[in-house]
């Protein structure tokens, strides 16, 4: 597929460039030992990514439970071979796309992102995978479609934390067009050049850089173009404190706690909490997306 946008981050990129430039010419100078305590050390002003440790074993995937530990101790009960995404709505090829025959379809990227969970902690994760507006170029859009709508896998007996009614399954998430069809917004198939581990929603997730973490949805099976806003599990189980957009904004609050810092995974104990920023860091990039929109009132 071609690429209309060949800006992808690199670690020099999320690093603030004075930062990364001093790191640079200093590591020139240094060897061994001195090279290690340095990686270690300027991790949370640098932006390097988290490692695989701690990207596959603090996750949220409610579908196996609600602890951070859980996804990483029962998502190998899933299968996801074979695997299809069903694409239907306003589309010109509906159908049940295999998720092999996507993958041969598709330029596989590495982009490494900011995560910002809306539960104030963040990673920085190097993941692999394509532009979801090639996936929908594949189905081809129709006009008057004006949202995306995206499911979970649903399969009981694979997923032990359904049995417990903490959110409505299948999860559901949306998106508008605009917002999809966004360079930023990113189908995952992997991590560090591996295949994504299911704890991280194996075998393809979105992956919405400037959104709190949970309009990331996992292990996708279905995808909708709409003309209606989509009804989310967030928003459906609690509409006051997660709405559709979710835009990281460090202004609005989360009604029970304040979004203007976060706390790095892997910073260590006794790490600083950094601020939080304004579409996570992506503003250049995704404002004019809200331009005229109230922010407090669309959260
Ligand atoms: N199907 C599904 N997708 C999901 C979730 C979930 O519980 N189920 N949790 C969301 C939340 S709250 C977050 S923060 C991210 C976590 O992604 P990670 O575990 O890969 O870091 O997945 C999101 N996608
Ligand atoms: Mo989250």
């Amino acid at each position: 597929m071609a690429h209309r946008w060949s800006n992808d981050l690199t670690p020099a990129d999320v690093t603030p460039r004075g930062a990364w430039m001093n790191r640079r010419q200093l590591m020139a100078g240094m060897t061994g030992a001195g090279l290690v305590a340095l990686a270690g050390g300027a991790r949370a002003e640098t932006l390097e990514p988290n490692t695989w440790e701690e990207i596959t074993s603090y996750n949220n995937f409610y579908e196996f439970g609600t602890g951070k530990d859980d996804p990483a101790a029962y998502a190998h009960l899933l299968k996801t071979e074979p695997w299809s995404v069903k694409i239907d709505g306003m589309v010109d090829r509906p159908g049940d796309y295999d998720f092999q025959d996507i993958l041969s379809e598709m330029t596989i990227e590495e982009r490494i992102y900011r995560f910002r969970c809306v539960e104030a902690w963040s990673m920085v994760i190097p993941w692999n995978g394509f532009e979801l507006a090639d996936l929908l170029a594949m189905a081809g859009v129709q006009e008057g479609a004006k949202y995306v709508a995206f499911e979970t896998l649903y399969r009981p007996e694979e997923m032990p934390g359904t049995r417990y009614p903490v959110l409505e399954w299948p999860y559901r998430e949306g998106l508008r067009l605009d917002e999809a069809m966004h360079p930023l917004t990113l189908m995952a198939t992997g991590l560090y050049g591996k295949p994504l581990p299911n704890q991280n929603g194996a075998p393809l997730r979105l992956v919405v850089p400037w959104k709190y973490g949970f309009k990331s949805i996992k292990s996708i099976v279905r995808i909708t173009l709409t003309d209606k806003e989509p009804p989310t599990s967030w928003n459906m189980a609690i509409p006051n404190e997660y709405g559709f957009y979710s835009n990281v904004n460090p202004e609005v609050n989360h009604p029970r706690w304040s979004q203007a810092s976060e706390r790095r995974i892997g910073g260590g104990l006794f790490a600083k909490r950094q601020p939080t920023l304004m579409f996570n860091g992506y503003e250049k990039e995704v404002a004019d997306l809200y331009e005229g929109m109230d922010l407090e009132k669309y959260f």
